[in-house]
């Protein structure tokens, strides 16, 4: 039996995580493109308080300070993005100097500090120029964006050689073209028109995947980062784990089901039936293209046990089941090992990454110089202890990114929602390191939980 005092192994990633659209502010400046956030956030009652991203963190102008703070907490792995519309204002067409500057000034700042960055292709900023064109739904962006990754991994391919291609697809198909929301654009389209959005992302990550390894020069490494289905089963039976295992599969269908099944599988098809993506000769060798590793985005679960009549059945909470400030975000640390698992036991997932894991809430004031936020401590420590279980049953786990290093823009929650280990005053863009950072210094530091 393997203590949760016992190290994680020797090489472990320990990071922090953050997006571009996120912290950086300057939304408008040095030639920079409007993206569809830019855009939905001037919708009224799109986003709570109708908070925009003309500022947030400020991090364009204060990432030294920021990379600074990271080196007194020991952060030596960091996981950002690049924002698209800085790099192609107008998604394709002519590239901006000055956008592609600004992110060599940042590698070399994260060089001087000792931090190794790991870099998504696209955190959801698509150029509005390009949702002018039909956005997720139209090939054109697949194009566009292949243009983008071939720019961007030869630009910085010599400054970085971690790379993800897309953050959690799921959020910028679903959740942004079927019910107008919550997330940008907004739009409302069929069943058809959806599924088809989620095809045309899976040819992006293919895309990223193809310009990593024509352009990322030595030791370049390539993977997703999905927010897959995660459900738990209720009792760690035979029974109960295999209904959970049936949930994940048939929830997870069409992106890793897709990815690594090397097309629809006959079970997608038949779900989808008229409404199947459209799809081109050569789609699926691009789809499929081996990666190097798959990140995983972990927050929360869905509880399910084996159904009476067989299959399985999702178990509806009580209302009083303890969650965090972020109404879908129910506490449920084993995620992390059912997650992990999962991902290994039904795709053969051989290198794993967690690349976000965290917890948002609303009050965390700075009191003293201090933020007590004993309760994101005691969420990661319990998420920690069940990823460390996982590790320990062999599943292979190499590193775990917390979300985030600080309170950021968070969607359509504007800022009142705070998910980070530093509190960012957003009225002074002063920074202090909560409770949480500085505990989770030391674990970082000891290679196990504390
Ligand atoms: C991640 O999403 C994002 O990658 C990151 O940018 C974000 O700041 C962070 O987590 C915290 O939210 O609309 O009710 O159907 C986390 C996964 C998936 C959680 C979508 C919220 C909305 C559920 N998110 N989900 S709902």
């Amino acid at each position: 039996m393997i203590s949760y005092a016992c190290p994680f192994p020797e090489n472990f990633v320990w990071g922090v995580a953050t997006a571009a659209p996120q912290i950086e502010g300057a939304a408008f400046e040095d030639g920079k493109g409007e993206s569809i956030w830019d855009r939905y956030t001037r919708i009224p009652g799109k986003v709570l308080k109708g908070d925009t991203l003309d500022v947030a963190c400020d991090h364009y102008h204060k990432f030294n300070e920021d990379f600074a703070l990271m080196r007194r907490l020991g952060v030596k792995s960091y996981r950002l993005s690049l924002a698209w519309p800085r790099i192609f204002p107008q998604g394709d067409g002519s590239v901006n100097q000055a956008g592609l500057d600004f992110y060599h000034r940042l590698f070399d700042a994260m060089a001087e500090n000792d931090i190794t960055p790991w870099v998504t292709l696209f955190h959801w900023d698509l150029p509005q120029a390009l949702e002018d064109r039909g956005g997720w739904t139209s090939r054109v962006t697949v194009d566009a964006f292949a243009k983008y990754a071939d720019t961007v991994v030869k630009a910085f391919g010599g400054k970085v050689k971690n790379w993800i291609t897309l953050n959690e697809i799921r959020c910028f198909t679903v959740l942004a073209y079927k019910n107008g929301g919550p997330k940008a654009p907004g739009r409302t389209e069929s069943d058809a028109v959806v599924n088809q959005t989620y095809h045309h992302a899976l040819l992006c990550h293919g895309h990223g995947v193809r310009a990593v390894r024509e352009f990322g020069g030595r030791g370049a490494r390539v993977g997703l980062t999905d927010n897959c289905d995660v459900c738990i089963p209720v009792s760690e039976t035979p029974r109960d784990i295999a209904a959970a295992r049936q949930w994940f599969t048939e929830r997870n269908l069409h992106i890793l089901g897709a990815i690594y099944g090397g097309g629809y599988s006959p079970a997608y098809l038949e779900r989808v039936g008229a409404d199947a993506p459209k799809t081109e000769a050569g789609d699926f060798k691009l789809i499929s293209m081996p990666t190097d590793f798959l990140g995983l985005n972990i927050y929360t679960a869905t509880h399910v046990r084996a159904g009476a009549a067989g299959g399985y059945e999702v178990v509806t909470l009580p209302v009083n089941y303890p969650r965090a400030d972020s109404v879908w975000l129910n506490l449920v640390p084993q995620c992390m090992y059912w997650a992990t698992r999962m991902v290994r036991d039904v795709y053969g997932a051989s290198s794993i990454y967690v690349t976000e894991n965290g917890c948002g809430y609303d009050e965390e004031p700075v009191i003293g110089g201090e933020v007590n936020d004993l309760h994101r401590r005691e969420y990661l420590r319990a998420h920690l202890r069940e990823l460390h279980r996982a590790v320990a049953d062999g599943v292979p786990i190499h590193g775990y990114f917390l979300w985030s290093f600080m309170d950021n823009y968070e969607w359509e929650d504007g800022y009142t929602r705070r998910f980070g280990v530093v509190h960012c005053d957003f009225a002074t863009q002063v920074r202090t390191p909560k409770l949480s950072a500085l505990w989770y210094a030391k674990v970082m530091e000891a290679n196990r939980i504390l």
